[in-house]
Formats: C-alpha cells, sequence, structure tokens
C-alpha cells in the first residue's frame, strides 16, 4: 500500500511534512498488459530470429490498428515524432503550417525540423483545441496546410478545418497522439483529414514502449511513407526515395498488441477513476475537471483539471506544489506553450499577443495520475489533499513562501 499511515482529510505534507503517498504517483505510469501473452510474443519472436525491418508482429499491428480505426492503412513507426515527421513530408508540406501552440512540443519539432514554419493559432478555451476561427486570418500566401491536435484525445472541430482547408486549398492532417480509441461523431479519430498521427508511447492509452503510427485511406500517401520509413529502400539495393530509419522493433509491435487486447480493461480502469475524480471534486470552487462526450468513445487517459485563479483560492502553481509535496507529481502540461520554448520564442518574440487563449489555458491546467497504478481510494485522498489546501489557503501560501523565495517556480515547474 502506498498511503502513509495515519492519513487525514486535513493533513498535506506542506504543513504537517508527512507526504500522503511513500512513492511519487506519476502522471503517465504506463498501463501492462497480459505479461505472459506479451512474454509468449517475444519468446516466439526470438525462435523466428526476426527482430525489426517490417516483421510479423508489426505487420499484425498494422492490420489490428487499421481494423480499430476503419482506415485503409496503418504505417507503424518508432515513436510519433518520427510519425509526425514522416507524415509531414510525405504530404510535402512546406512554407508555413497552422497549429495551436497548446500541444507537446514534439508537433511544432516536426515542422520545424524539415524547416517549416509553425503558426501558432490560438485554442478555443472550451474544448483546448485549435480555434477554426482563429485559423483563417493567419493564413498567407506561404501556408500549405493545417496540422491539428486533438488534445487529451477529445476531437478537434475537423468539419469546420475541413471547410478552411477546403476553401484555402491546404493540406489537412491531425496530431492524434492522444486519441487511440477515441471516436468524433461516431466516427473512430485516425480517420479524419488526409492521415493522422498516433503516438504508443509508454505513456499513451495503448502503449509499445516507443512507438507512432500514421493511419490513412490514401494509398499513395501510405506507399510513399513505408518508402520513407526504410530509408526508401524499395527492394534490395534499390533506393527510390529519400528515406530515414522510422522503424519500429518487433519487440514494439509485441508489446503494442499485447496492450491492444487490455484496450477495454484500461479504459473501465479510467473510466471508473474518472468518476471518482468528478465525485472527489463536486463542488469545489474554481476546480473544474474537463468533460468527455459520454455518447462518443473515450480512452479517458488524461484526467484534466482546470484551476480558475479568480473563484480558487490558490492558484494552479500553488496547487500542483502542494500536490507535489504529497508526491502526487501532477503535471502542467502544456505550460508555458511551444510559442515559449526554444526556438520558436526566438522566432517569434510577440506570439503571445496572438495567444491570450493558449495563454490563460496553459497557467490553469492541471494533469492528474489516473491508470492501473491509481485506485479510486487513491483518488479520494488526492481529492482530499486539493480540498484541504483550498481550505487552507493562507497557511498553504506561507508555507510556500517561506520554502520558496519570491520568484522562484521550485516544484511546481518540473
Ligand atoms: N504529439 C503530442 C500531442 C504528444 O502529446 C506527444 C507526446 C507527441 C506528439 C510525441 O509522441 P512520441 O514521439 O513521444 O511518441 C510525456 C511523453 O513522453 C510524451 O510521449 C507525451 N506526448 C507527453 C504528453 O508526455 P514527458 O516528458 O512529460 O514525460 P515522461 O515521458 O518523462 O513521462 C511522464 C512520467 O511517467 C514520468 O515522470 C515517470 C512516468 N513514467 C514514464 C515512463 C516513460 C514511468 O513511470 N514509466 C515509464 O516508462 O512526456
Amino acid at each position: 500500500m502506498n498511503l502513509n499511515a495515519g492519513t487525514a482529510a486535513l493533513n498535506i505534507a506542506l504543513l504537517s511534512g508527512q507526504p500522503a503517498f511513500r512513492e511519487p504517483l506519476h502522471v503517465g505510469r504506463p498501463n501492462v498488459g497480459d505479461r505472459g501473452q506479451f512474454l509468449s510474443r517475444v519468446a516466439d519472436m526470438l525462435d523466428r530470429r526476426w527482430l525489426t525491418n517490417d516483421g510479423p508482429l508489426v505487420k499484425e499491428f498494422e492490420a489490428k490498428v487499421a481494423g480499430i480505426v476503419g482506415v485503409a492503412h496503418c504505417v507503424v513507426m518508432c515513436n510519433a515524432t518520427v510519425a509526425l515527421e514522416i507524415a509531414i513530408r510525405a504530404l510535402e508540406l512546406k512554407g508555413e503550417v497552422l497549429l495551436p501552440s497548446y500541444t507537446f512540443v514534439a508537433t511544432a519539432h516536426a515542422l520545424q525540423w524539415q524547416e517549416i514554419t509553425p503558426v501558432f493559432a490560438d485554442v478555443d478555451p472550451r474544448t483546448h483545441n485549435i480555434d477554426p476561427g482563429a485559423i483563417e486570418r493567419l493564413i498567407t500566401p506561404r501556408t500549405t496546410g493545417i496540422l491539428g491536435v486533438h488534445v487529451w484525445g477529445r476531437p478537434c472541430d475537423t468539419a469546420a478545418i475541413h471547410r478552411i482547408a477546403e476553401r484555402h486549398g491546404l493540406k489537412e492532417m491531425y496530431d492524434a497522439a492522444h486519441a487511440f480509441g477515441c471516436s468524433h461523431s461516431g466516427r473512430m479519430i485516425g480517420s479524419f483529414g488526409t492521415c493522422e498521427v498516433f503516438s504508443f508511447h509508454a505513456t499513451k492509452f495503448v502503449n509499445s514502449f516507443e512507438g507512432g503510427a500514421v493511419v490513412t485511406n490514401d494509398d499513395a500517401l501510405a506507399s510513399k511513407m513505408r518508402l520513407m520509413r526504410n530509408f526508401g529502400f524499395a527492394g534490395y539495393d534499390r533506393v527510390t526515395y529519400l528515406g530515414t530509419n522510422g522503424k519500429m522493433p518487433e519487440i514494439c509491435a509485441a508489446m503494442g498488441l499485447t496492450s491492444l487486447e487490455a484496450m477495454e480493461d484500461i479504459v473501465a480502469i479510467n473510466r471508473r477513476n474518472y468518476d471518482a475524480y468528478f465525485q472527489g471534486l463536486r463542488g469545489l470552487p474554481g476546480v473544474s475537471l474537463i468533460n468527455l462526450d459520454p455518447a462518443e468513445r473515450q480512452n479517458f487517459q488524461y484526467m484534466v483539471a482546470e484551476v480558475d485563479p479568480g473563484l480558487a483560492r490558490l492558484n494552479r502553481d500553488e496547487l500542483v506544489a502542494v500536490l507535489h509535496a504529497d508526491n502526487v507529481l501532477a503535471r502542467k502540461y502544456f505550460w508555458p506553450g511551444c510559442h515559449r520554448m526554444e526556438p520558436y520564442r526566438s522566432f517569434q518574440p510577440n506570439a503571445s499577443l496572438l495567444l491570450p487563449e493558449t495563454e490563460r489555458l496553459a497557467a490553469r491546467v492541471v494533469v492528474l495520475p489516473t491508470g492501473q497504478d491509481v485506485t479510486p481510494e487513491t483518488v479520494r485522498t488526492i481529492c482530499a489533499i486539493i480540498r484541504s489546501a483550498l481550505e487552507h489557503a493562507e497557511e498553504v501560501r506561507s508555507a510556500l513562501a517561506r520554502e520558496r523565495p519570491l520568484g522562484a517556480e521550485g516544484a511546481a515547474a518540473s
């Protein structure tokens, strides 16, 4: 049991010196499927002596992912960042591409790595996703595409983005790193735009240790990406395209297949925790959890709260510091926004003026632990810490001021 004995609702480590949890509770602790199945796949792989390069486990993983999403092609890669890079190059994006700044920095890096300028559009604060209304005014003659991100697995307004893309002759693709297993208007995410990219990183809903995939219904694009992920080899000694090494090894596909088999169990666990958090934080002024549409399929992988500094008695950073002291390693994704990270910060020093909603959101969001390692009892303790901290806001603030000299970011910045 991870809980420290004698944890009472009013005990928060910042005031008592006694953390609620002995071991750190991480956001993004991997979920692990059936070990027996995984190990037997690995044993078969070793017997076959086929370890990488489009092996049978990779092919099986691709077929299963494509089947779940309902698309013609799934091209798996070593991670989603490389998958984004390959998809961007295969789509022949260049010049400028529109995307949100409120995303993991890999989305922007995948463009900049190819000397394409990421142009950050503001987000809709209700969905945390790129605001179609903000896209159109940023389009210039150099714009070639829109790269939407389904943040937390909640879909972008794909219909509006599609209309804009068509009107301006732009390519449309999505970073669906968070959205495997989620649907939008009854259709699985993965089937929107020309292509979409999933992440199967260890911290994701379905994981293959490291991994990613591009899914598409475009036959020519899929063939091109298969060449690109394998140095451009179209057979022994014949290179027909500029390529890289984006291959997924067989052991990763073994984990991915095992993880796919555990999907329903993990959804059930995440859903149970989601309900427990809603119950635990109900009625708390200034702290709200994001809603997921019950009519759609959800993976419930991210447990996302917003702290309204006008209503809550502590701000987000103060609350994160409280939670860290209790060994709850809540995260401030995606603070401070890509536009405030290098190299974008130097390239576009005034970007924040165009991104007021992104700035506001990045200062409010806190992501809480969920997944197999988190029980409803753990959730109740986390919620009790949050309630207690807000009830004792003045004492918390004094304790934080004693711990951190003015202006220091401390634990909350990590
Ligand atoms: N697009 C979007 C929108 C994304 O969110 C991401 C990745 C990408 C693209 C790129 O996908 P990949 O190229 O990674 O496939 C984590 C993940 O590393 C990253 O994949 C993810 N998004 C992002 C949202 O979160 P970090 O740097 O914040 O955390 P990390 O990986 O150190 O893990 C978080 C915590 O989980 C750790 O503090 C400890 C725990 N952990 C982690 C691992 C890997 C474990 O307990 N065991 C583990 O094996 O980025």
